[in-house]
């Protein structure tokens, strides 16, 4: 398994769920120096990144743009895949699109959290289902060929109404029908949501490709009360050999947080190295 930190650009909104906001080569920078692997990065759209200078400090300080988040098109220019309007929906498919291109050039996947939507006011469930599924197929007829994932990820009732749990995630990608599509797990989400880390894990072993990492609090790994014993055994037993991407709150700074993270997550993946030896 693989360390990555969630970056976001300085002028992100401050829900961003990221540790740090800043100039993103100083991000990376930083999260390189503390022994990370890769980084995500929260964007709004592909142009905020100028890809050859973005490549040539990858290189320089050895990491990996891991992912692609997209919550920001969302929260900041309210486009998404449930939206009534069909404009809205076919601009919200334009920047997924535009990410995904962004991300066929770094091999990173591109997230689908808020950005897929919710159940409007007044609608079904099963409305806001199939305006997600046509727009995550033409997104996917994109991503294919480029090699790139989508995957969505269920996130907790006090954020959305739609796609909350593991299953329900499962659920629509396998409906999606493109094996591009995959399913991304978010520790802090499946606390609330799922009844179980082991049973959620063991269910969707074949389609998760992604997990982000908080403590039951959203703080860094260590700083709550979530059974990370437990999940580190399952994520074993089924061969998880992805990312680890600490999603978490700046607190008690961004520093501190992010350097907190990384030990703690370390430290589990060589015990549990050290245990199947
Ligand atoms: C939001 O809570 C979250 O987990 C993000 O990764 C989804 O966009
Ligand atoms: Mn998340």
């Amino acid at each position: 398994m693989k360390l990555g930190l969630a970056v976001a650009p300085r002028d992100a909104p401050p829900d961003a769920f990221v540790v740090f906001r800043d100039d993103l080569e100083r991000s990376i920078e930083r999260a390189a120096s503390l022994g990370y692997d890769g980084v995500e990065l929260a964007l709004r759209e592909a142009a905020q990144v100028n890809v050859g200078a973005l490549k040539r400090l990858l290189t320089r300080v050895g990491v990996e743009i891991a992912c692609i988040s997209s919550g920001q098109v969302f929260a900041v220019d309210r486009l998404y895949f449930t939206h009534p309007e069909e404009a809205v929906r076919r601009a919200a498919i334009e920047r997924i699109c535009g990410l995904i291109g962004l991300a066929a050039e770094f091999g990173a996947k591109v997230n689908l959290g808020r950005a897929r939507g919710f159940i409007h006011d007044g609608e079904t469930a099963e409305t806001a289902k199939a305006r997600f599924l046509a727009c995550l197929d033409r997104c996917a007829q994109v991503a294919d060929p480029l090699g790139v994932e989508l995957i969505v990820e269920p996130v907790n009732r006090y954020e959305t109404n739609f796609i909350n749990n593991c299953q329900e995630g499962l659920e629509i990608v396998k409906e999606s029908g493109h094996a591009c599509v995959k399913l991304m797990t978010d520790l802090f989400h499946m606390n609330i949501e799922d009844a179980s880390f082991g049973e959620a894990f063991k269910a969707g072993k074949d389609y998760i490709s992604y997990i982000h990492v908080a403590d039951s609090n959203r703080l860094a790994p260590g700083w709550g009360h979530l059974p990370f014993d437990e999940v580190f055994q399952v994520l074993a037993e089924i061969g998880y050999q992805g990312y680890l991407t600490a999603e978490i709150l700046p607190k008690p700074d961004p520093y501190a947080a992010a350097a907190q993270a990384v030990r703690y997550l370390s430290a589990r993946l060589k015990r549990s190295a050290h245990t199947r030896c």
